[in-house]
């Protein structure tokens, strides 16, 4: 599509007004280059309703209104609308749903059964939880139709796409709304007087924005008064009909809904897309963004669910934001430590400069199951280990493996006993192409040496993971070479050259963990600082995390059996922090490896990698002015959203 084709309803109106713009022509030009601290910028979140609940909806085809919730053993993962009218929700065992709604379609999630290479759907899965593991497939690969169709419906040039869990997405579309406005506003695309980028911009020449059906958050009370939009509601409005595009290119195209916060930040435009749902998109201009806030619990915010968003309620008291914005950011900090004081006292302002990043890729994948009952020889962990490999594999197909375009360079096998955890790690072979049975081969020879410890059966859970994702490497080693020592490194040589893999090449080491590059330090912190709901776990922080598995960063499984995941059975022999499954603890030796590198960086001098404070993102920008204002007011009561602005155009 063409940046002048879909969006015309926000063009120029009328006489340019006469007063200036509080913008100037640096910030315009900003909106091209995705700047992260321009009051212009426009971000979205899209969330899509009931996921994996209209996932089976429109396999099965059945109608909108009939109420459908996708079961896993006998709870409930995901629940559409029609049913949760009903009352059903997520807490609910399929019995109580059914007398809740007993027209309720109650679809089991496909699996893998024991011994078979591909995951289907069974009818008798509920009741097989000993022989079958769940496989989310069927919603990756949905996922990913989503993201191709979003990808589409936006210029290839002008867009900047991220997906952060399997059903959501971040876009910035800035440098979108900056052509858009451009072409629109001919005033905008003359020079600035005197060629000075600091010169204001004119006011925009309409005086009325035409919200369509977008829910508006109200503006903030001192503002409400100042009826004339200046450009950073003009550019909203433009990224709201953007959104609007996409999402009825997503249900055209693939039937499926979806919900939508249009904002400046990523934190306040991901509060927007829940906040009116199903099928809906709600926009929080700058003007109305304290007062959007304010109604919230900070513990809701991203990066404030877990335990800094603990540690602040003990602190201060309370978990809501009104309260915490009276307090002034010196004893923030000084109860905080400085980063995270500042970067408190920003968030709950509503400043979040976190970058909207199209190459947010996969870290590690896992598969695993917990046994209840539990196995008892090597022949039953090996045949789990076929499934896991083939789980694993096909996953990595799809993120490039066979094209060489990213590979892992690690595996990893966790295996439990009572509460006794054992893991073993080896490096996968790089100078040849990576298949289903060489997985599966590893995976057999790491649980060989488990084996070998004596006492290991009954085993309650295993779960084998690969991790340490490289983009392809053709010939030469690349980058994690250099930070791989001693024996590892002489095995991975070997590998790299292309020398056939013994069995002892693939000897665990069973203490300390390989050093892996992961694509850039910065890169790691970054994402790990702003976790996806799927990216969460390990850094011993910072979101709440639903007990899903997700896609992106981190591969968290859903946990055949969540609940028998509520041990803490494995523990950071470091830091002692314990951890529920082996993911979580994988990330977090992940986070020590990484804060170690960059450590080392640090001593030699280098300041190029990011602090791994969550401060680190947010303390570039300033609070507003309108935030100052709303700090000044808090403590009045929140107002709800209404159609207040919805005014027609021109
Ligand atoms: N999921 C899960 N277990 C959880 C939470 C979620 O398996 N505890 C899965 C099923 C969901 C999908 O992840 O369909 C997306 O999670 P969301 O939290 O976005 O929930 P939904 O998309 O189901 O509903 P909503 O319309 O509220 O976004
Ligand atoms: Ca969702």
């Amino acid at each position: 599509m063409s940046s002048s084709q879909g969006f015309r309803e926000s063009s120029p109106a009328g006489a340019p007004g006469r007063r200036r713009s509080q913008f100037t022509y640096r910030h315009l030009s900003q909106l091209a280059s995705y700047s992260t601290t321009n009051p212009l910028r426009v971000i979205a979140h899209i969330d899509l309703d009931a996921f994996y609940a209209q996932c089976e909806m429109v396999r099965l085809g059945v109608a909108e209104d009939q109420p459908l919730a996708v079961q896993q053993w006998q709870g409930l993962i995901a629940v559409n609308y029609p049913a949760r009218a009903t009352g059903i929700g997520r807490h609910c065992t399929v019995t109580d749903a059914k007398k809740l709604c007993p027209n309720l379609i109650a679809q089991h999630v496909a699996t893998w059964r024991e011994g078979d290479d591909k995951w289907a759907y069974h009818p008798d899965a509920a009741a097989n939880i000993a022989t079958h593991k769940v496989s989310l497939d069927p919603y990756r690969l949905e996922s990913r139709k989503i993201l191709a169709v979003i990808k589409e419906s936006l210029p290839p040039n002008l867009q900047k796409v991220e997906k952060a869990s399997i059903d959501e997405v971040f876009l910035d579309l800035s440098a979108h709304v900056h052509s858009l406005l451009l072409e629109r506003f001919e005033e905008l695309a003359r020079p600035p007087p005197y060629d000075d980028p600091t010169e204001q911009l004119p006011m925009p020449s309409i005086s009325a924005l035409d919200w369509k059906a977008d829910a508006l958050v109200d503006l903030d009370d001192e503002d409400a008064e100042i009826d004339d939009p200046d450009w950073d509601d003009v550019a909203i409005l433009i990224g709201s009909e953007i959104v609007r595009y996409v999402r009825a290119a997503v249900k055209e195209k693939l039937k499926y809904t979806c919900s939508a916060g249009i904002a400046n930040s990523k934190m306040v435009s991901k509060l927007g897309s829940a906040y009116k749902k199903p099928n809906q998109q709600t926009v929080i201009r700058n003007r109305a963004r304290q007062q959007f806030l304010s109604g919230f619990k900070f513990t809701k915010i991203r990066n404030l669910g877990g335990k800094l968003g603990e540690q602040v309620v003990q602190l201060f008291n309370t978990d809501s934001v009104q309260d915490l914005l009276v307090i002034p950011v010196e004893q923030l900090k000084s109860k905080l430590g400085d980063d995270t004081g500042v970067w408190v006292h920003n968030i709950i302002r509503g400043v979040d400069t976190s970058e909207v990043n199209s190459r947010t890729q996969i870290k590690s994948m896992l598969s695993a199951k917990s046994f209840k009952p539990t196995i008892n020889t090597f022949e039953q962990g090996v045949k789990w280990l076929r499934i896991f490999a083939a789980d694993i594999f096909s996953r990595l197909v799809e993120e490039g493996v066979l094209e060489n375009r990213r590979r892992p360079k690690t595996i990893n096998l966790h295996h439990r006993h009572g509460a006794q955890t054992r893991s073993r790690q080896g490096p996968i072979p790089q100078g040849r192409s990576l298949d289903e049975s060489t997985l599966f081969e590893l995976a057999r020879g790491l649980l060989s040496q488990i084996v070998l410890e004596g006492k290991v059966w009954p085993c309650a859970n295993l779960s084998l993971s690969v991790g340490g994702f490289e983009d392809g490497i053709t010939g030469n080693m690349g980058i994690g070479s250099f930070l791989v020592k001693g024996e590892e490194a002489q095995a991975l040589k070997a590998n790299s050259s292309g020398a056939p893999q013994s069995r002892s090449d693939l000897r665990a080491q069973p203490t300390k963990r390989r050093r892996v590059d992961y694509g850039g330090i910065q890169r790691f912190f970054s994402q790990k600082q702003q976790p996806s709901r799927d990216g969460e776990y390990g850094l011993g922080s910072d979101d709440t995390s639903p007990t899903h598995e997700g896609e992106t960063a981190s591969e968290k499984p859903l946990s055949d059996d969540a609940a028998s995941e509520n041990n803490a059975a494995y523990m950071c022999l470091r830091c002692k922090t314990t951890f529920e499954d082996a993911e979580q603890e994988q990330n977090h030796n992940d986070w020590h490896l990484a804060k170690d590198l960059q450590e080392e960086e640090e001593r030699r001098g280098s300041s190029r990698f990011a602090h791994p404070s969550p401060a680190s993102a947010s303390t570039s920008g300033n609070m507003s002015r309108k935030g100052a204002a709303a700090h000044r007011r808090a403590g009045r009561p929140k107002k709800t959203d209404s159609k207040q602005s919805k005014l027609s155009f021109g």
